[in-house]
């Protein structure tokens, strides 16, 4: 973009002017979040976080641990905290900069279950009952389909919403509920005149759907209860290994990218994420060879990548007292621009607030 325009820029006054525009222009702002729901698996880091870690130079981020989404499904809550800080640390780990990204617990700006409350009211019972993962997740959990996992896509459009982000770093399977965040903010914004930026999704080229190693129709989960279909971004080499000889495949032979091919395909999506490789340079990388070398590469390149983020990890893990920090100065920046908009937003509703 800054390229294109400086490229069409005829005269020296022109390239001056916008290069005064950029250098004041503030930066696009991102939103996203994992839920501290387990460990944490390779669709998360290839859907998300590793994706985070190329974003945080050119925009202003905030990066959320959503642990009050996680309570939509029971939680054991000693595991639920021990997850909150694990989830923290990978993100340390992984690569985000705590001084160029705002990383939170959601919990600790209560300004997300405020505008939930208020967004509520302006979502339709029919919207969240379109919801996929609202529809496979009751299915899942049939012994506890509470209203919160009913109205969860709402807290996520507060969480998006308060911040005004632009953009949202998503794997494909949230991409439904971004769309229903826009609808709520362009009625809100259609009702009492501009409040809300409209966010839009933002995703990359693969790795937006992980499958199951194990079931390559369904997405990697990280609280699938098949230890074989998730790869976990601390597992150690071996396991890793292991996880990926075991993956389901074909009974064809070749490495090649197609739909009627999902385990390969999936295999040869996360080998080109952990690679840089693209599908043409696989399906020749592996010509004439069986899937047992294929799937040795694709475990081979899975965890060196994520051996430096493994023990990284541990290294965090056992600094309680630096986790607690970057979360508490995360949060206080969190709030200091939550409450902007949700002043502006009770104001606009007819909240009576005190000068
Ligand atoms: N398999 C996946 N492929 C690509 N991206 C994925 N994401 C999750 N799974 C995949 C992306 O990770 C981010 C955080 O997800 P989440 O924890 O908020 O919720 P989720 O999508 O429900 O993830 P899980 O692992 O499936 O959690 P559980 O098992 O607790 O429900 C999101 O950006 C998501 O797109």
């Amino acid at each position: 973009m800054q390229n294109k325009r400086m490229a069409a820029a005829t005269t020296r006054k022109d390239r001056l002017s916008i290069m005064n525009q950029e250098a004041t222009a503030p930066k696009k702002r991102i939103f996203s979040g994992v839920q501290p729901t387990g460990n944490l698996t390779i669709g998360n880091y290839l859907g998300a976080i590793k994706n985070w870690t190329t974003l945080q130079d050119d925009y202003e981020c905030l990066y959320c641990v959503v642990n009050q989404h996680a309570i939509t499904v029971r939680q054991d809550p000693a595991a639920l905290r021990r997850a909150t800080y694990e989830t923290l640390a990978v993100y340390l780990a992984a690569g985000l900069d705590p001084e160029k990204n705002t990383m939170f617990i959601q919990s600790h700006v209560s300004a997300h279950a405020e505008l939930a409350w208020v967004l509520n009211c302006y979502t339709m019972f029919g919207e969240l009952s379109r919801m996929t993962q609202f529809k496979d997740k009751s299915a899942k959990h049939a012994d506890n389909v509470n209203a919160g996992l009913f109205t969860y896509p709402v807290l996520m459009a507060a969480d998006i919403l308060l911040y005004q982000a632009d953009l949202v770093p998503v794997g494909i399977d949230q991409k439904q509920h971004i769309e229903l965040t826009r609808d709520v903010a362009e009625r809100f914004n259609a009702i009492y005149s501009n409040t809300f930026t409209v966010p839009e999704p933002y995703m990359p080229k693969t790795g937006t759907k992980i499958m199951s190693l194990q079931d390559p129709t369904k997405k990697m989960s990280k609280s699938d209860e098949n230890e074989n279909a998730t790869v976990r971004i601390l597992d150690d080499k071996d396991t890793i290994i292991r996880k990926f000889k075991r993956a389901v495949t074909d009974s064809d032979t070749v490495v090649r990218y197609s739909e009627d091919k999902p385990g390969v395909s999936n295999l040869m999506a996360i080998y080109s994420c952990f690679t840089g490789k693209d599908f043409d340079a696989i399906e020749k990388e592996f010509e004439g060879k069986g899937y047992g070398d294929f799937k040795l590469a694709v475990g081979e390149a899975c965890a060196d990548s994520l051996a430096p983020v493994r023990s990284r990890f541990t290294e965090l893990m056992a600094d309680k007292a630096y986790l607690e920090t970057v979360a508490k100065e995360g949060a206080a920046r969190a709030s200091y621009l939550a409450r902007k908009t949700l002043s502006k937003v009770y104001r606009k509703v007819g909240f009576v607030e005190f000068k």
